[in-house]
């Protein structure tokens, strides 16, 4: 799977410093020309591509300030001329190094074809190096190259070693309303699925991490991909396709060391279609993940359909396999409600049912995403309060530190970090799912 990540933040042709020096229209046609080159290759060896179509759009998007003024010429004759001027281009180097990751990738042949092309014009060494270091040796020592070219290489490097990482698929299962969503959101510190009071998630979103933040959210769907998806296109929004896949950087402990997919399952319990019923249990019982994190929602515990969903995933779904999660544990009062008790309650419950010793994680997912989402945007004022008041309850009393009632082996590290974040018991989580073993 691509993790389709395209690295443009500090690409040569967004630095609009240059456009200073180069001069507004010769700056213009150059990014044209530099387009129509990747252009004529996914043409000519990848049309059917879809990464490199989406790239395409994406660097028409962001190098002119008119994407609709881009143009592709149609006589093979200019676009030679444009080919022979832009391989001895200042910007070459860049240009065949974006080349080969849009349009070749890991097809070494397709690279072969392009880095042919390229030295037909003119046979360099640093052509046939730049090769060299993607696609035979990845320690092949680079010539000097200019500071910006070689930061350019080394973020194509990570998005290329990505690949093999080790995946670890995620399923999130839970009634109505529990919290996965908000969960999913807090782990990867934005909201990229919907989340509300009322039956919600109706369909499965698979979300992945990105190796490096490249500033976009990426879909696909129906076989449709969009590597600068707007909120429109990856939250669920009344779309006929039954899933959809997103790909985003998780601000998550460690996240960089798997390639993760969370699963966003819609809830059981929706009493105006069973068909949110049936995604979910197909998808669990289709087995193709690696954990189950079962959430319940601590507001209510122990309701008829929670008894019967839990039945229904301990049925198809081996033990050693779940993990549960209690959410919403900021709502609880400190006069009428117990945390630890509430908590060996579910233990004593689970076990009833069937689950041997359950590996439960306490949390507030709510307090997490404030946390996270409160470093990359401005909090409404609703949401200014509502952390201020966790934060107060959280900092009073003790049995509101989450962490405390969970150790796994994989989250008793120490580490430095926002202290709510902590509390809220999903930097816990976090370091049992990046941890070294997922086994329980
Ligand atoms: N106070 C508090 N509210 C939460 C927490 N987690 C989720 N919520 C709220 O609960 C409501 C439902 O959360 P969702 O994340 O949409 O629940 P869901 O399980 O995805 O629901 P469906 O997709 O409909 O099955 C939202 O209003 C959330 O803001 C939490 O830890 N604390
Ligand atoms: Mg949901």
């Amino acid at each position: 799977m691509q993790s389709l990540t395209l690295p443009v933040q500090k690409h040569a042709l967004m630095k609009n410093a240059m456009l200073k020096s180069l001069g507004y229209k010769y700056f213009r046609t150059l990014r044209i020309n530099y387009i129509n080159v990747i252009e004529f290759f996914t043409r000519k060896y990848a049309p059917e591509n879809l990464f490199a179509h989406a790239a395409l759009k994406v660097y028409r998007e962001k190098f002119l300030a008119k994407p609709q003024e881009y143009f592709y010429p149609n006589d093979t004759e200019n676009i030679s001329r444009i080919l022979r001027k832009m391989t001895r281009h200042k910007f070459r180097n860049f240009l065949l190094v974006d080349c080969l990751n849009i349009c070749a990738g890991d097809n070494r042949d397709i690279a072969q074809e392009i880095l042919g092309d390229f030295c037909s014009v003119r046979d360099r060494k640093t052509f046939r190096r730049i090769f060299a270091h993607f696609y035979d040796d990845n320690n092949e020592k680079l010539p000097v190259l200019s500071r910006n070219l070689v930061k350019q290489i080394s973020l194509w490097d990570s998005i290329r070693n990505f690949r093999n990482k080790p995946t670890r698929k995620i399923l999130f299962t839970a009634l109505m309303s529990a919290g996965k969503s908000t969960l999913i959101n807090a782990l990867v510190g934005k909201i990229i699925t919907r989340t509300q009071n009322e039956a919600c998630t109706g369909r499965i979103h698979r979300i992945y991490n990105k190796p490096i933040n490249d500033g976009f959210v990426s879909t696909l769907e129906n076989n449709l991909v969009n590597i600068n998806a707007n909120e429109k296109q990856f939250l669920d929004l009344d779309s006929d396709s039954s899933e959809i896949s997103v790909f985003t950087f998780f601000d998550s402990y460690r996240s960089d060391n798997f390639r993760f997919c969370l699963i966003d399952t819609p809830g059981v319990n929706f009493s105006a279609s069973s068909k949110h019923q049936h995604i979910t249990q197909n998808e669990i019982k289709s087995g193709d993940w690696d954990l189950l994190v079962y959430i319940i929602n601590a507001q209510y515990i122990g309701t008829t359909d929670e008894l019967q969903h839990l039945k229904f995933v301990r049925e198809n779904v081996s033990a050693n396999k779940i993990i549960f999660v209690l959410n919403k544990l900021d709502r609880y009062r400190t006069d009428d409600d117990n945390i630890p008790e509430t908590i060996s309650k579910l233990r004593a419950n689970l076990e009833k049912i069937g689950f041997k010793s359950p590996v439960i994680f306490p949390v507030s997912a709510y307090a997490a995403l404030l946390t996270k989402l409160e470093k990359i945007t401005k909090l409404n004022d609703d949401e200014l309060d509502e952390l201020m008041l966790i934060n107060m309850k959280f900092s009073k009393f003790q049995e509101y530190d989450l962490s405390r009632y969970n150790q796994t082996e994989n989250s008793q590290e120490n580490l430095d970090s926002h202290e709510l974040l902590q509390k809220s018991g999903v930097l816990n989580l976090e370091k049992f799912l990046t941890g070294k073993d997922l086994t329980l």
